[in-house]
């Protein structure tokens, strides 16, 4: 590998977008002890034949001991923080019983999973009442990927988020097994959920007193759900499945001794070709796949992560059998749809900061269809961010339903690592990103910015994909029955409602 090209630099244009708004709050190393990382453990179906698997996911309450004192009170999915890691083989047909144990309604989104909308893919239409389950089914159609699922009840996503509502979905399939690539779960091919926050009295989350409507955050960095974590490394490489789960932080990583790393996969799946770095920029929502290569160092050795200057991770070096990975140049080959200048284009401004927040000139409005496209075909969309360049902000616009491919920055080249499939693109202040769309299934989905509090404050819209030879009829939530259902559960009456994304 040392005739390729190594990138050095995160690609963007500008160093640190998210330190733009006055909000901005950076990351601090905790004073604990550090701790091993949390690997979630894989969900067990219930049940699997030769062609079908049966799972149940639970969300429910718990509590968690981040720090040393008080455990804090969060949710999560059959855990009780983030949730166990999921595992679907493409091919299979999925049955998944969807169990609300909360205390209020909720949704099962399943983030980069090609499924109908708007029940299946599990946004705001799809709400699952407290004590209440139900059933979804679907066939997994599409490559191996990191994905995930999140709750997505807006506009209390980023809370239910911020709660904990949050896990990895592992797509597998037969052209990624025979990758010369670590695939031990646990040992040499982990999760990696980046999420902060900030703990407040007892060690409590305080979702509300935190709020700030260009994305909550704070000052603690959580891997997995594990402050100051380290990692035993017992293989010469390690594949870390990184996942921006935060609701609006940017994560710009590099290791110690500036050690290189390989881009193996992107959101929808793996990369055609590896990309070698030795800096990553992630926004939210983003996945990326690396390749680690602890080769030079010895037993005792540290390796330390970083976002910016702050140390997130540190990977404790063991004896391990040395093995030179040999990556083919060419991986996979990625669908590449044609597009000729009649090909049509829709057009998306994100604009706005705050409760600013648009989308389109307009506020999400769940009984609103603001585009639509028919299935099958291949379309652009073109993404503005009408953000100034100097002060504004980085928008990662997300997609439900489709894996796209990306065709342009401002004209430009996207960057080396957006040369596969993704769901979403980070799009920076006053740029234009071209995507080339198609859908394989129908439905009314969503499309919006991925700090999760913008898309709660209305920088969302939704579109349906429709089949002339099969019209179909959507039955769409509404607002007051969302708000009247969160009142009642909250005991509270409905103009006490405190969410915050709701004064839009
Ligand atoms: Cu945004």
């Amino acid at each position: 590998m040392a005739t390729e090209k190594v990138y050095t630099d995160y690609f963007f244009d500008e160093p640190a977008f998210n330190t733009h708004d006055g909000g901005y709050i950076p990351l601090v190393r905790p004073d604990v002890a550090e701790n091993k990382l949390n690997v979630p453990e894989i969900l067990e179906p219930d049940k699997e034949t030769d062609t079908d698997m049966y799972y149940t996911v639970v969300a429910q309450e718990g509590e968690t001991q981040f720090l040393p004192g008080k455990k804090t009170k969060t949710w999560g999915y059959n855990a009780n923080y983030l949730g166990k890691s999921i595992v679907f083989k493409n091919g299979k047909h999925i049955h998944v019983t969807l169990k609300n144990e909360l205390p209020e309604l909720t949704t099962f989104h399943w983030h980069g999973l090609n499924v109908p909308g708007p029940i299946t893919d599990g946004g705001c239409h799809a709400p699952v009442y407290p004590g209440e389950s139900s059933e979804i089914e679907f066939t997994c159609d599409q490559p191996a990927a990191t994905l995930w699922l999140h709750a997505h009840p807006c506009p209390s996503t980023a809370e239910h988020v911020w709660k904990g509502l949050a896990t990895g979905v592992i797509v597998k399939d037969d052209v990624e097994a025979k990758l010369p690539l670590p695939r031990n779960y646990g040992v040499d091919d982990i999760p990696v959920i980046l999420q902060d926050r900030n703990f407040h009295e007892n060690n409590q989350l305080d979702y509300l007193a935190d709020y700030d409507p260009d994305g909550v955050q704070g000052p603690t960095a959580l891997i997995n759900g594990t402050v100051n974590p380290y990692f035993d490394v017992t293989t010469q490489q390690v594949r870390l499945r990184l996942l921006d789960g935060a609701n609006r932080r940017e994560w710009r990583l590099h290791f110690s001794d500036d050690l290189e790393f390989t881009q193996v996969a992107s959101d929808g799946g793996i990369l055609p070709s590896p990309v070698h770095f030795t800096h990553l920029m992630l926004t939210c929502a983003e996945r990326a796949e690396i390749i680690v290569d602890f080769g030079k160092y010895k037993p005792g050795d540290e390796v330390t992560l970083y976002t910016d200057d702050v140390a997130i991770m540190t990977f404790k070096i063991h004896e391990f059998a040395h093995h030179d990975l040999k990556l083919p140049e060419h991986l996979v080959d990625i669908p590449d749809p044609e597009i000729t200048p009649d090909t049509p284009v829709h057009q998306v401004a994100m604009s706005g900061m705050d409760e600013m927040v648009e989308m389109n000139g307009k506020k999400f409005d769940m009984q609103r269809i603001d585009d639509r496209q028919k299935l099958g075909n291949v379309e652009v969309w073109s993404i503005i961010n009408t953000n100034d360049k100097d002060s504004g902000m980085l928008h990662p616009y997300h997609m439900h339903g489709t894996q796209f491919r990306v065709i342009s920055r401002n004209g430009h080249a996207p960057y080396p690592n957006e040369m596969g499939l993704k769901d979403t693109v980070s799009v920076n202040p006053g740029e234009v990103v071209k995507l080339k769309v198609w859908f394989t299934h129908l439905g009314v989905f969503m499309n919006h910015c991925h700090i999760i509090e913008h898309e709660d404050g209305g920088m969302m819209a939704q579109f349906e994909v429709f089949d002339p030879d099969q019209p179909k009829q959507y039955k769409l939530m509404d607002m007051d029955t969302l708000m009247n259902a969160f009142a009642k559960e909250r005991g509270v009456d409905r103009k006490d409602l405190n969410i915050p994304g709701m004064d839009m």
